[in-house]
């Protein structure tokens, strides 16, 4: 059924990329309304050869729109997606601020689509992180084949994942550096060009950090099984578009890496690409643009029984946060509003 659709921070790194889905996706929808801030009043963002004006977003935006996707931020989504699901919109919401709340289903539609359902109580729908969001995709498939009690995985973060800015620090700072000119970190506390930094989002007192814990929760979440451990190690890295990841895993039940390429190569958002005989294995550079979950160096792990070790890379901005929310508006149009 054709929806009214909002894109709330439709000029920033994900909003944007939530219109291009939506057009490339030829979503069904009969209003398209752009959002963000004063700053952007007289932009405009094309979608199908028309130039839309982004209008202000305020509390009464949200009258007349069935589907609201929102990527303008945390403080944002907490004052706004009430009031839009009050308005009666369903959000989609990329931030952070709703994902644990017991009452939001936080979905990847490969993995626990069935959890949409659930959207009722709250009218918020939660997309996750874009680390967990390829991670489980990659893993699902795997759980259900030998049941994963243990995942230990480390990071290697795209500055797009810190929006538009993140991109301009990277960039400039490697200009300066060619130049020969001195510059200070503005966006990252150490300078990020030829670099690589632990630390993404303020450390717990535990000595995680946030995006660190992410990773542990919503996994925990998406999966359905609390009981699942994760330690996680999240770094940037002077890459811009593709988060990668080495992941370790340990099942209860024994999967050999062939059982888990045949698996993967069957699994939905998936794609294996490993030969390494070839030099094929996935990179940042292979996936930024596209939405599969690549996954290769597929081997079993020396250290211990019943472990797995792998590679996994997807495109932060697309199935890490854009696509990933307009596949969950997909269902809700196809399966629950109209
Ligand atoms: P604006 O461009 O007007 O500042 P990014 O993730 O690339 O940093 O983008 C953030 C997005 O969120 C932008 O579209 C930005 O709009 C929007 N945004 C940030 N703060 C607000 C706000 N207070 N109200 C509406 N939109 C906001
Ligand atoms: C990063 N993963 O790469 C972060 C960006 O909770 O949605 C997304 C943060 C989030 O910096």
């Amino acid at each position: 059924n054709p929806c009214r659709v909002a894109v709330c921070g439709a000029t920033g790194a994900v909003g944007n990329q939530m219109v291009r889905c939506l057009e490339e996706r030829d979503f069904p929808l009969s209003e398209l309304k752009l959002l963000a801030s004063k700053r952007s009043l007289g932009k405009t963002v094309p979608y199908k050869g028309e130039d839309i004006p982004v209008q202000v977003l305020d509390k009464d935006s949200f009258q007349d729109v069935d589907i609201a996707l929102f990527s303008a931020g945390g403080s944002v989504s907490k004052e706004f997606a009430p009031i839009a699901a009050a308005s009666g919109a369903v959000v989609v919401d990329n931030s952070s601020a709703w994902r644990m709340d017991p009452e939001v289903p936080l979905v990847v539609p490969e993995v626990n689509p069935g959890d949409i359902a659930q959207y009722k109580t709250k009218g918020i729908i939660a997309n996750p992180n874009c680390s967990t969001i390829q991670m489980v995709v990659a893993l699902k498939p795997l759980h259900d084949l030998g049941k994963i009690e243990r995942i230990v995985v480390s990071t290697y973060q795209a500055v797009s994942g810190t929006g538009q800015k993140g991109i301009f620090e990277l960039l400039d700072q490697l200009r300066a550096m060619h130049e020969g000119r001195h510059f200070e970190p503005k966006v990252y506390p150490q300078q990020i060009a030829l670099n690589a930094l632990p630390h993404i989002a303020a450390f717990d007192p535990n000595g995680y950090t946030e995006e660190e814990l992410k990773m542990v929760n919503e996994t925990r979440k998406i999966i359905g099984d609390a009981s699942i451990m994760v330690s996680a190690t999240c770094v940037r890295v002077p890459v811009i578009y593709g988060h990668s990841e080495a992941v370790n895993i340990k099942t209860a039940r024994k999967i050999t890496a062939d059982q888990a390429r045949q698996a993967l190569a069957k699994a939905p958002g998936v794609k294996v690409v490993d030969n390494p005989a070839e030099n094929e294995y996935p990179t940042p550079l292979m996936c930024a643009g596209t939405d599969p979950t690549l996954v290769g160096r597929i081997r079993e792990d020396i250290s211990q029984e019943n472990g797995l070790d792998m590679w996994v890379c997807a495109d932060n901005i697309r199935k890490g946060a854009a696509t990933n929310a307009v596949q969950i508006a997909e269902i809700l149009a196809a399966e629950h509003l109209g």
